[in-house]
C-alpha cells in the first residue's frame, strides 16, 4: 500500500469495505445486504477522503491565504458516494470489488439517502459551487445548518400533495461531528449602556437565552484533486448549564427537558418555502444562529494569525447567498465595534469590503422584510446597529441628493409600514462591495427595477451578473455515464470534465454516422430507464419511443405548470376529434411532471391535483393507447433528477417573462443532449446565444411587455383565448374531478387578471409544441440538434461561474495542490 490515501488496488479496496462491515458496522458478512454493503463502501471510500482533507485544510493554514466563505441557508447535495467514487477516480475499481463481493454497485449507491439540506435553485447551486471551489483548488468553506429534517418526502394520495418528515440522519456517514468547536449564541434580553474611564459610551448586550452551537463537518472532495474543502454545518444544542438540574432535581423532569427542545429546535428543520418569505420567529432564529456561529469562527480563525485587522478582508471574503444571512453583516460590525473595540467608520470599512451579496429574485413576496419589534426583541444590539448603518448611509444620500425626501424614502432600510419592517435586501447592498444577479436578464431587472434608486445612489459598478452554472461533473459524468463515456472517446479522454468548452469538438463529429447513432442509443436507453422507473412506481406504460417532454422543478405559479397541462388538456381533446387517419401522423408524447409545493401554497397544490387528475383521465382511455400519458413523478429530488434529466427529449422552462431569476435546470438538460421549450427569460436567454435560435423552441411575450399585459388585464382588456376557453370549459365540465377544486385556479385567469400571463402565452405556447413535433419526426435533424448544443453549452459550467466570483468579487487565488 503507497499511502493511506489511496487504494493500493481492488483487494485493498474490498479489504477495507469488509474490515468496516464487520468492525465499524458489527455487521456478520453472511447477513449482509445492500444496506450493510453500502455502509461499508462509504466507509472505505471516506477513509481516503478524510486523509486529504486533513491534508487540504494543513495546507491551506500554512498558506495562509484569502479564503472564501460561502455562507448558505441552504445545500442541495444529494448523494455522496457515487460523487465521491467518481471524484477520486475509482469508479470501476469500486464496480468491479463490490461486483465479486456480490453487490451491483448501482444497489449499493441507492442506498444513500439524499441529504436534502435545500429547496430548489439555490439550494442546488450553493451545491454545485462547492463542487466547483474544490475542484479548482479554492481554499473555500461553506457554511450551513444541520437540519434535523431536510425538505419533506412528497408522496401522493388521492392525487393529492402529501407531506412526511425527511429524517435523514439514522445513518450518516459523511458528516463529523465537532463537539470541541462550539459557539454559544446569544438571543434576546437587552443592552447596558455605561460611560468608560475615557469618557466613551459603550454598549453591551447582556443577553437573555443562549445556545449552543455544535459543528458537523462534511468533506468536499474536488474532480481529480487531492483538495477536499470543508462544508461547516452547525446544530443547536442546550448551552451547558442551560439544562434546567434545578428543575430536573426538584422532579420537573418535563420542564428542564423542554429547554432542552427549545435549543434544539433552532436547527430541526428546514422551512420548505421556494420564493416566498413566510416571515416566522423560527426562521430569524435560525438565521442569527447560523450567522453568528459563522463569524465567530471565521472571526476566531483570521485572530489566530497575529495580522492586524486592517488585513481582514485581504484574508476573508463572504458570499451571501440571497438575503438569509444578512445579519453577518450586523454581526461582524457589532463585533469589530463592541467586542474589538474598533471605531466605528474603520469597522464599517472593513465589513463593506468583506462581503458580496447575491440575488435570487425579483418576486416581491420572496424579497424578506422583518418587523422592527420582532428583532427589538429577538436581537436588540443588532437593531441599535442596524438604525446606525442607516442613519450613516442616509446622510450619505442626503449628501448626493439633499433634500430629496422621495429618495430617502425609497432607499431607507427601514419601511416605513405599520409595523416598521426591515429590508434586508437593502442592508445586504449597503453592507456589501458587490452585488451580483444570476443571468443576464435578471441582472438588469434588479437594477432597472427593485434596485434602481441604488444605482442611482452608486452608480451602476457595484451591481454586476454572473451568470449560474452547473457541475459538469454531477450533471453529466454522474448522472450520465453512457454519455459520459461516448464524449470522451471523442475527445481523448475526460478533460473536458474540467475544461468543458472542449465540448465544442464534438462539432467535428456531426456527420459521423455511428457516432449520431450511439448518441440517440444512449438517449433511448436512458428513456428506457426512467420508462421502467415509471412502470415501477406509478404503473403506467409509457412508450420509450414518445417523445418525452418534461417539467420537473418546484411547482410555481410563475413557473407555469398550469400552462403546461392545460395544453396537455388541449392536445387531449384535440386528439379525441380527430379520424385513425390523421392520428397516424402524431408524435406520441408522454408529459412527465414532477417537484413540491410549498405546503402552506394553496394554489400550487391544486395543479398538482388537476395534473394528477387529467392523467386519471387520459392515461385510462383506451382510445388514445400511446398518443398521449401523463405522469406525475412523486418525490422529486436531486438523485432522482439524476435519473430523470438524461431521459428527456425536450423539456420545459416557460416561466411568465421576467420571473425566473435564471434557471440551473434548464443547463442541466441541454447538458444531456436534450432540446427546451421555453420562454425569453432567466438563462434561457443565453443558452440560445451560446446554442444558436435553431436549437430552442422560444416562444411567449418579452420580459419588457409583462408590466403593460397585465396592466391590459387589470383594465379587463383582454379577451380569453378561445383555445384556453375551451381547456377551461373542460375542466369546469368535472372530467377531471369535482369542479369546485380547480375553481381559484380558473378564477385566477380571469377576476384574478391571470398575473402570470397564462393565458397571453397559450396560442403560441401551443403553436410552438406543434413545431416540437414536427422536429422530433426528422430523426437526423433533432440529432444535430442535440449534439450541436451539447457542444456550446461550455458556458454553462459552474467552474466558469466560480472563476468569475474569484476574479471580479472575491480577489481570491486557487491553492496549489498538496501531494
Ligand atoms: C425565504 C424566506 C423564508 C423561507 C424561505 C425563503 C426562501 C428560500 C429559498 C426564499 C427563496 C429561496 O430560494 C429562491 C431560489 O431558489 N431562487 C432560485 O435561485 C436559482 C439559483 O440562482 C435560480 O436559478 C432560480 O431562477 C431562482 O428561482
Amino acid at each position: 500500500k503507497l499511502s493511506a490515501a489511496e487504494f493500493a488496488g481492488k483487494e485493498d479496496f474490498q479489504r477495507e469495505v469488509v474490515r468496516h462491515i464487520e468492525t465499524t458496522l458489527a455487521r456478520s458478512l453472511y447477513n449482509c445486504d445492500d444496506g450493510a454493503a453500502y455502509g461499508g463502501a462509504a466507509l472505505a471510500v471516506r477513509d481516503q477522503l478524510v486523509i486529504r482533507w486533513n491534508k487540504t485544510q494543513q495546507n491551506q493554514t500554512i498558506r495562509d491565504q484569502k479564503r472564501v466563505y460561502y455562507l448558505s441557508l441552504e445545500f442541495l447535495m444529494g448523494r455522496a458516494l457515487d460523487n465521491s467514487i467518481l471524484n477520486l477516480d475509482v469508479k470501476d475499481m469500486a464496480r468491479d470489488g463490490m461486483g465479486e463481493l456480490g453487490f451491483r454497485i448501482e444497489d449499493v449507491i441507492s442506498q444513500e439517502h439524499d441529504a436534502a439540506l435545500g429547496n430548489g435553485g439555490l439550494g442546488r447551486l450553493a451545491a454545485c459551487f462547492l463542487d466547483c471551489l474544490a475542484t479548482l483548488n479554492y481554499p473555500a468553506w461553506g457554511y450551513g445548518l444541520r437540519y434535523k429534517y431536510g425538505i419533506f418526502k412528497q408522496e401522493i394520495v388521492d392525487g393529492y400533495q402529501v407531506e412526511t418528515p425527511d429524517y435523514w440522519l439514522d445513518f450518516n456517514p459523511w458528516e463529523f461531528p465537532r463537539h470541541d468547536v462550539t459557539v454559544d449564541i446569544m438571543f434576546y434580553g437587552h443592552v447596558n449602556q455605561y460611560t468608560d474611564e475615557n469618557g466613551k459610551v459603550v454598549k453591551v448586550w447582556e443577553g437573555g437565552e443562549i445556545v449552543k452551537a455544535v459543528a458537523h463537518d462534511v468533506p468536499i472532495p474536488g474532480y481529480k484533486t487531492n483538495t477536499v474543502n470543508n462544508l461547516r454545518l452547525w446544530a443547536s444544542q442546550p448551552a451547558s448549564g442551560e439544562f434546567d438540574f434545578q428543575k430536573f432535581n426538584s422532579g420537573d423532569y418535563e420542564g428542564s427537558i423542554r429547554d432542552q427542545q427549545r435549543a434544539e429546535t433552532i436547527s430541526a428543520v428546514l422551512y420548505p418555502n421556494d420564493n416566498i418569505d413566510a416571515g416566522k420567529e423560527l426562521r430569524l432564529k435560525q438565521q442569527y444562529f447560523w450567522v453568528a456561529a459563522s463569524l465567530h469562527d471565521i472571526v476566531r480563525r483570521f485572530k489566530k494569525t497575529h495580522r492586524p485587522w486592517s488585513e481582514f478582508s485581504d484574508q476573508v471574503a463572504i458570499q451571501l447567498n440571497d438575503t438569509h444571512p444578512t445579519l453577518a453583516i450586523v454581526e461582524l460590525q457589532r463585533i469589530l465595534v463592541d467586542v474589538e473595540t474598533l471605531h466605528w467608520d474603520e469597522a464599517w470599512d472593513i465589513v463593506t469590503s468583506t462581503f458580496g451579496y447575491t440575488n435570487h429574485t425579483v418576486l416581491p413576496e420572496a424579497l424578506e422584510k422583518w418587523p422592527v419589534p420582532l428583532v427589538q426583541h429577538l436581537l436588540p444590539r443588532h437593531l441599535q446597529i442596524i438604525y446606525e448603518i442607516n442613519l450613516y448611509f442616509l446622510q450619505q444620500v442626503e449628501k448626493k441628493f439633499p433634500k430629496n425626501r422621495e429618495m430617502l424614502r425609497n432607499l431607507s432600510i427601514i419601511e416605513e409600514s405599520q409595523p416598521q419592517v426591515i429590508r434586508m435586501a437593502f442592508l445586504a447592498i449597503i453592507g456589501s462591495h458587490k452585488v451580483n444577479g444570476v443571468a443576464e436578464l435578471h441582472s438588469d431587472l434588479i437594477k432597472s427595477t427593485i434596485f434602481k434608486d441604488f444605482v442611482a445612489f452608486y452608480g451602476p459598478d457595484k451591481f454586476t451578473n454572473v451568470t449560474n452554472g452547473i457541475t459538469p461533473r454531477r450533471w453529466l459524468h454522474q448522472a450520465n455515464p453512457k454519455l459520459s463515456d461516448l464524449i470522451s472517446s471523442k475527445l481523448g479522454g475526460y478533460e473536458f470534465l474540467k475544461d468543458l468548452s472542449q465540448l465544442e469538438n464534438l462539432k467535428k463529429f456531426l456527420n459521423d454516422k455511428e457516432f449520431v447513432k450511439d448518441w440517440m442509443d444512449i438517449k433511448l436507453a436512458n428513456k428506457v430507464r426512467l420508462a421502467k422507473y415509471i412502470k415501477e412506481t406509478n404503473g403506467i406504460a409509457v412508450n420509450p419511443h414518445a417523445l418525452f417532454d418534461i417539467q420537473v422543478k418546484r411547482i410555481h405559479e410563475y413557473k407555469r405548470q398550469q400552462m403546461n397541462i392545460f395544453g396537455v388538456i388541449y392536445r387531449y381533446l384535440q386528439i379525441k376529434e380527430m379520424s385513425l387517419e390523421e392520428r397516424k401522423n402524431l408524435v406520441p408524447r408522454a408529459f412527465i411532471f414532477g417537484g413540491k409545493a410549498a405546503p402552506g401554497y394553496w394554489m400550487a397544490k391544486t395543479i398538482i391535483k388537476l395534473i394528477n387528475g387529467v392523467g386519471d383521465v387520459v392515461n385510462n382511455d383506451k382510445d388514445i393507447g400511446d398518443l398521449l400519458k401523463v405522469v406525475f413523478l412523486e418525490d422529486y429530488n436531486v438523485s432522482k433528477a439524476e435519473m430523470i434529466i438524461p431521459a428527456s427529449d425536450i423539456s420545459e422552462h416557460i416561466s411568465t417573462a421576467g420571473t425566473e431569476a435564471s434557471g440551473t435546470s434548464n443547463m442541466k438538460f441541454v447538458l444531456n443532449g436534450g432540446l427546451i421549450i421555453g420562454t425569453m427569460d432567466g438563462a434561457n436567454i443565453e443558452i440560445t446565444r451560446e446554442i444558436g435560435e435553431e436549437n430552442i423552441f422560444l416562444f411567449g411575450n418579452v420580459a419588457e411587455n409583462v408590466e403593460d399585459l397585465r396592466h391590459a388585464h387589470r383594465f379587463g382588456k383582454v379577451e380569453m383565448d378561445p383555445k384556453l376557453k375551451k381547456v377551461c370549459d373542460t375542466i369546469n365540465s368535472g372530467l377531471f374531478g369535482d369542479a369546485n377544486i380547480y375553481a381559484g385556479l380558473l378564477s385566477s385567469l380571469t377576476t384574478g387578471c391571470d398575473y402570470y400571463l397564462v393565458s397571453d402565452d397559450f396560442s403560441s405556447y401551443l403553436t410552438t409544441q406543434d413545431l416540437v413535433d414536427e422536429a422530433f419526426k426528422d430523426k437526423d435533424g433533432w440529432a444535430e440538434k442535440s449534439i450541436s448544443s451539447v457542444a456550446l453549452m461550455g458556458f454553462f459550467s459552474a467552474d466558469r461561474c466560480i472563476n468569475e466570483y474569484a476574479d471580479m468579487i472575491w480577489n481570491v487565488e486557487p491553492l496549489p495542490e498538496h501531494k
